[in-house]
């Protein structure tokens, strides 16, 4: 159950990589079957606000057992968080084919249902993990965690997690990443970071996309990024098409200036 609006995570599945299961005594196994779990909760009140409670104590403790996993393999882990449809997907495969195989990427994808995102960055060579949460709206420490498992952590430098789309319930929860990066499409209107606060402040980076439409909309991009600066001054914000590839030099610089160690970038455009 999400904390915020309540909705449930009744059935979450995991796809791809091996199979790893952690227990309730926080023993981590392989396993030959899948796993679902089912929960119902009918709280109010005072049990409602322990449960709530309850949740984000045990999300930041498995965060940060995630936050010492990747520690250990000096990953750059970052959080991709948007509404849904702002190009998160597009972005992480213009980015692993730009990055060439001289970075070692893996993808946790996160949805609700389909694996078609898993597939598409599988598709670009980047090995996938795709975590669906059923009806839950956002991922949580422990799918990522199980989830970080099935990958060869070894030979990754950058992990990317791709949130499900949604700008409220994600910017919740920890999952022991390094940033969260917040996608918004041109597309979506310049008072996002007004309205949905919350995701803007707790980024590290704006990616603002889909700059290859403006001259089609009325989006005024000076004004959206003062918005974003008024939530969180230290925003640090970049413009880009997944598109196109432009404003991805600067993009793939940030991703490379992040890296444990240093590596040599393709061309990009600018
Ligand atoms: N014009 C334009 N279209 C884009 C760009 N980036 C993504 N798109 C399109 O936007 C749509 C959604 O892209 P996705 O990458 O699936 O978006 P997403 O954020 O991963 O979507 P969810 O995973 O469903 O939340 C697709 O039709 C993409 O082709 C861009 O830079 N410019
Ligand atoms: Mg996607």
């Amino acid at each position: 159950m999400c904390s915020h609006c309540g909705c449930g995570t009744d059935e979450v599945r995991i796809e791809g990589g091996e199979l790893w299961h952690r227990h309730a005594d926080g023993a981590v196994h392989a396993h030959e079957h899948g796993h679902s779990h089912a929960h119902s909760h009918q709280a109010d009140g005072a049990r409602r606000l322990q449960v709530e409670q309850d949740i984000l104590a045990k999300n930041h403790r498995l965060a940060a057992e995630n936050r010492a996993l990747f520690a250990s393999r000096a990953l750059f882990a970052l959080n991709f968080v948007s509404s849904p449809g702002s190009g998160k997907t597009t972005l992480l495969v213009r980015t692993i084919e730009a990055l060439g195989r001289g970075v070692g990427v893996a993808v946790i994808e996160g949805d609700q249902q389909t694996s078609l995102d898993a597939d598409r960055i599988r598709a670009s060579g980047a090995r996938a993990v795709q975590v669906n949460t059923g009806a839950g709206c956002h991922l949580d420490a422990q799918m990522v965690g199980l989830a970080a498992r099935r990958l060869a952590l070894d030979e990754v430098d950058l992990l990317f997690i791709e949130n499900v789309g949604n700008l409220v319930c994600p910017a919740a929860f920890d999952l022991g990443e390094t940033h969260k990066v917040v996608v918004l499409s041109v597309t979506e209107g310049e008072d996002k970071p007004l309205k949905y606060p919350d995701m803007f402040r707790r980024a590290r980076l704006l990616l603002v996309n889909k700059i290859d439409l403006l001259p089609h909309l009325e989006f005024d991009i000076e004004r959206c990024e003062a918005l974003a600066h008024r939530v969180n001054p230290a925003l640090e914000i970049l413009r880009v098409s997944a598109r196109t590839g432009e404003g991805f030099a600067a993009w793939l610089a940030w991703l490379a200036a992040g890296l444990a160690r240093p590596i040599v970038l393709a061309q990009a455009r600018s």
